[in-house]
């Protein structure tokens, strides 16, 4: 191992994510390796988030990337070519200072990522490797428990349903394989109890979830719950709930409006449904349960819930180590979904991961609902120990790319069994 491994040449490029829009992608060359990443894109963004930068001309109707390419190709290489591939903060510190703002405001978050991703996967293939290993830095990789979306709604899914996502937790697996057996068995026994109702499940959503347009949000959990049962498993023992309600697509700045059941709902309205929900259904884990810049939503959804579920934040922290500082200190939500594209390198990714855990927050690293045929969240996932991983569903390629690579980790480090698997106890369970 050399001491020093320069990064030699970088190259960006526009290409398409899954839902057809274009996003950046970045090869590294290090030491005649190259490697290359593209970087994920949201719908239901938070208010927060790192610049995404998207030309707004013509092309694909104002969408493209062709700037932030160009500032990967034209600011952010050239800086970082000759710095040493194994040092990702250095890196990372040098796109900061090139663009002026730690959240990437001039030159676009989306072409800082696909720097940062592509150089460390190609320090990784320098070094003979495998990402995971790379990002594990010296402690052993372990695979995650995954939250898998059963069901889709808002954005995802042409609000077939008001909450986002509903998710199935396989809380009984004791392997990362087994999980998604069982998860694949919820997923076909769900779409039974709905057909069984009269819905059409014919259609996915933008996550692989089935998208189908139902009269109530308890609707989809009652269908879910009882295809945990059909899928011949114990609802909460074996496999429990989790939900997205992503409530920023909700929220006009006074009231939540769950459309599908016509209710406008006051944040303590809202609160006392979700609680309502829990008390029905094994629900463990609840997202963005209130707006990110309702601060009386989210203390009210502490008080009642962070005893005793998983208590989320995804849109309210995104990823930034200062809004999920000031979180901590409030004692706002228990736990935080971690997102790569809404930080903009992977060391502030990493400053959020480790500050969460000395700070006994969980994590649950997260695609976005626009993903490209890229895989490196899973090895993030292994190599940091995040706990948690959420991807979609099981089907889609952009999805069963991560859970595939999963699958094969798993295989690396010994096999379902034998391979270090974070299980239950990797959430946040205070009840
Ligand atoms: C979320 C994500 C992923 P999006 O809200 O958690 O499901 O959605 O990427 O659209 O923000
Ligand atoms: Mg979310």
């Amino acid at each position: 191992m050399t001491t020093h491994l320069p990064i030699e040449d970088l190259f960006a490029w526009e290409v398409l994510d899954s839902r057809g829009n274009p996003t950046v992608a970045c090869a590294a060359r290090v030491n005649g390796v190259e490697a290359q990443a593209a970087v994920p894109s949201g719908a239901s963004t938070g208010t927060h988030e790192a610049k995404e930068l998207r030309d707004g001309d013509e092309r694909y109707g104002g969408r493209g990337v062709r700037r932030a390419v160009a500032h990967v190709n034209e600011r952010f290489g050239p800086a970082v070519v000759g710095l040493d591939a194994r040092d990702q903060a250095d890196v990372d510190a040098t796109l900061v200072e090139v663009d002026g703002d730690r959240r990437f405001a001039f030159l676009g978050a989306n072409g800082a990522l696909a720097v940062s991703l592509a150089v460390a996967l190609a320090a990784a293939a320098a070094d003979g490797v495998p990402p995971y290993r790379h990002f594990a830095a010296g402690a052993e990789p372990l695979l995650p428990m995954p939250m898998i979306n059963i069901v889709s709604g808002g954005a995802h899914a042409g609000s077939a349903v008001d909450v986002q996502d509903f998710l199935a937790i396989p809380v009984g697996a004791t392997s990362f394989a087994e999980a998604v057996e069982w998860v694949w068995r919820v997923r076909r026994g769900t779409a039974d109890v709905l057909r069984g109702r009269g819905h059409d499940v014919d259609l996915v959503a933008d996550e692989g979830g089935l998208a189908a347009r139902l009269p109530s949000n308890r609707d989809a959990l009652s269908a879910l719950c009882d295809g945990i049962a059909r899928a011949g498993l114990a609802a909460g023992d074996e496999v429990a709930i989790a939900i997205d309600v992503a409530a920023n697509q909700l929220w006009d700045g006074t009231t939540y409006r769950l459309a599908t059941e016509n209710r406008s709902l006051g944040a303590d309205e809202l609160v006392e449904e979700l609680v309502e929900w829990c008390d029905a259904f094994p629900i463990i884990s609840i997202e963005d349960a209130a707006a990110d810049d309702d601060a009386k939503g989210w203390a009210l959804a502490g008080e009642a819930l962070s005893s005793r579920v998983q208590l989320l934040g995804d849109d309210l922290f995104v990823t930034d180590v200062e809004r999920l500082q000031a979180g901590i200190r409030d004692g706002i939500a228990n736990s935080v979904l971690v997102k790569p594209n809404q930080s903009g390198t992977l060391s502030s990714t990493r400053d959020v991961v480790r500050l969460a855990h000395t700070s006994g927050y969980a994590t649950v690293l997260s695609a976005r609902s626009g993903e490209t045929e890229d895989s490196w969240l899973a090895d993030l996932a292994c190599g940091w120990r995040t706990g948690q991983i959420k991807v979609g569903s099981l089907t889609r390629s952009e999805r069963t790319a991560k859970w595939n690579r999963l699958l094969r980790i798993e295989h690396d480090l010994g096999g379902p069994g034998t391979a270090p698997f974070a299980g239950a106890a990797a959430l946040v369970r205070r009840a």
